[in-house]
């Protein structure tokens, strides 16, 4: 539980915590230290390494290359159960849980499980919401499900609060990768005020307001990927990062 434990640590002190996903298909090898040290130093909290689809990148050079730049932690966000490596700390174990689609809420976890429990990664077990977001996205695509459709947040409270009653450590609510519109501020709250675990909001956030934006509806970590893909966006990273930790750690 070191990595969870490290999660829970890190809201309580700064409020909420910030992970920069790094997909290897996006983000060049050669760009990816100096990137990742730069995020370090711009006070981000940890790294999501994955993606639902990884057609060039090589996953496993790519997480060493990630874990040899900087201590903050590399977890693992897998698209597949192809996407496991020891050399990362951890390893999202998601269950689509707005899904109904057996796969995707215990049969990969079936074939996973051994191999997880051989590379020593910690699993931490995440309820994946998805909620509509305009276009359909890849996660949605991959996953052959329904998002919840984004004025229902009482289906999307039901369901993440399923998703708690079963056990599960993280509530991922997620609009995917790139979307129009990220989670409304509306499911967040609805979510957040009947969930005790930390929830987790990604997709469509694009600027340091509308990460703070869900942070005082009750998100707990905020995940950003695409928009650092673009190199010239990199000096926002200490203003998410900011923006996120609505919390100052207290220095005594
Ligand atoms: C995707 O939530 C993440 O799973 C990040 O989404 O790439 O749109 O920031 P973006």
């Amino acid at each position: 539980m070191k990595i969870y434990n490290y999660l829970l640590n890190t809201i309580s002190s700064k409020g909420a915590a910030y992970l920069i996903l790094l997909d290897p298909d996006k983000i060049e090898e050669n760009k990816l230290a100096a990137f990742v040290k730069y995020c370090e130093k711009s006070g981000v909290d940890g790294f999501l390494i994955g993606g639902s689809l990884i057609i060039n990148g090589n996953l496993e050079s790519f997480i060493n290359k990630v874990k040899n730049a900087t201590r903050l932690p590399a977890i693992i966000f897998p698209g597949s159960i192809n996407q496991i490596y020891p050399a990362a700390d951890a390893i999202l174990y998601l269950s689509v849980v707005s899904g109904r689609n057996a796969e995707d809420l215990i049969g990969k976890h079936v074939l996973a499980a051994p191999i997880i429990k051989k590379s020593g990664l910690e699993p931490i077990s995440t309820g994946y919401i998805l909620i509509e977001s305009g276009i359909t996205t890849t996660a949605q695509y991959m996953s052959g499900s329904f998002p919840i459709p984004r004025n229902k947040p009482e289906i999307a409270s039901a369901t993440a609060l399923a998703a708690e009653y079963l056990g599960m450590k993280l509530i991922y609510l997620e609009a995917g990768s790139g979307a129009e519109q990220a989670v409304p501020n509306e499911i967040v709250k609805a979510v957040s005020d009947q969930c005790s675990v930390p929830i987790v909001v990604g997709g469509g956030i694009k600027t340091p307001l509308a990460a703070r934006d869900k942070v005082e509806n009750g998100a707990k970590i905020i995940v950003t990927g695409n928009f650092f893909e673009n190199e010239n966006n990199w000096d926002l990273v200490r203003s998410f990062a900011d923006a996120v930790h609505i919390r100052k750690p207290v220095v005594v």
